[in-house]
């Protein structure tokens, strides 16, 4: 009888021991909550760097409408010079393009082009500031002009 309580006694202990290191076990995930603290530092990181990306986009327009000052394009649609009144300042150029089937031409105040068939383009930079009427020869009846100021 003594051997069979050593051996109740000494399977008991080794359950208590297995019940410890289990306890033991169940503890090592607490530790895990700490490392979320940093992930969350990580995800702020990120947004800011979403932040820079949208500044960068202004910068893109800012160059398109500087290259937009540079010519300035009439248009010769359905025999009319579109903008029929058309202000630059002086040393811009003006690009005409003759978008109609049948010729057209632009002429006056020291102004002289060719012919224009349709898709040609004629182009013409303002040096001296002053009013510049022109018309068609072709159809006189049409008229432009441009305004160069200072
Ligand atoms: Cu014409």
């Amino acid at each position: 009888m003594r051997k069979e309580i050593i051996i109740f006694l000494v399977m008991l202990g080794i359950l208590f021991v297995a019940g410890c290191a289990e306890n033991g076990g169940s503890e090592e995930p607490a530790p895990s909550t700490p490392v979320e603290e940093p992930v969350k530092e990580v995800d702020t990181g990120e947004v800011a760097g979403e932040e820079e990306e949208t500044v960068t986009v202004p910068e893109s327009e800012q160059n398109e409408t500087g290259a937009k000052t540079e010519i300035v394009d009439v248009e010769i649609r359905d025999y009319k010079y579109i903008p029929e009144s058309l202000n630059v300042n002086v040393g811009q150029t003006v690009r005409w393009t003759n978008y109609d089937s049948v010729l057209h031409d632009v002429v006056g105040s020291g102004i002289e082009s060719e012919y224009l068939r349709q898709g040609e383009t004629f182009t013409y930079t303002f040096e001296q500031e002053g009013t510049y009427d022109y018309i068609c020869t072709i159809h006189p009846w049409m008229e432009g002009e441009v305004i160069a100021e200072a």
